[in-house]
């Protein structure tokens, strides 16, 4: 099967730093992490968000990376960056990450970002993630997260 150009540089990327996932593009939409769940028939839990947030002062590209059902508490990481954060608007996630909302992968954007992975998410044996379009997902462990992403778990939400 082809895969759309953007879903395809995410199979690489993952097949070239050595992780053994397949990117599956589906009919249905997976470009919220409700949809992603019926899609793919898994928890919303397992669901990996790839939520792109900015820094108020430097205008650096924070990623984290969320189970489906958690909201972050932008406080929480403001205090970890010791600079505050707003929610990136559209451009802004297209042009730091290289794709658009919906498809944003955890690994390979197009700047690196300061990257924070939810702990709610280790509890699966195993967790879906976008893979650069709104229909196309991978199935990881989250224990790779840390190394794919270079990020750090800790907790997103009071
Ligand atoms: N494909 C699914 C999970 S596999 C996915 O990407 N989910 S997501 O949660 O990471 O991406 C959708 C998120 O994009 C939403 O939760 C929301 O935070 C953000 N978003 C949606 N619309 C906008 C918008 N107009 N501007 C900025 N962010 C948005």
């Amino acid at each position: 099967m082809t895969l759309n150009a953007s879903a395809q540089k995410v199979q690489n990327i993952l097949r070239d730093r050595g992780f053994p996932c397949e990117v599956v593009e589906l009919a249905d939409s997976t470009r919220s992490a409700k949809e992603a769940a019926q899609a793919v028939g898994c928890e919303l839990g397992q669901i990996v968000k790839s939520l792109v947030f900015r820094t108020l002062e430097s205008s650096r590209a924070v990623l984290v990376v969320a189970s489906g059902p958690n909201r972050v508490d932008e406080a929480l990481i403001s205090a970890l960056l010791g600079e505050g954060i707003g929610k990136a608007d559209a451009d802004f996630v297209r042009e730091r990450s290289g794709y658009v909302i919906g498809g944003v992968p955890p690994l390979g954007h197009a700047s690196p970002m300061v990257t924070f992975i939810d702990e709610d998410l280790l509890q699966y044996p195993e967790v879906w993630a976008a893979a650069g379009t709104p229909h196309a997902v991978f199935c990881l462990k989250p224990a790779d997260l840390p190394v794919m992403t270079g990020g750090q778990v800790v907790k997103i939400h009071a």
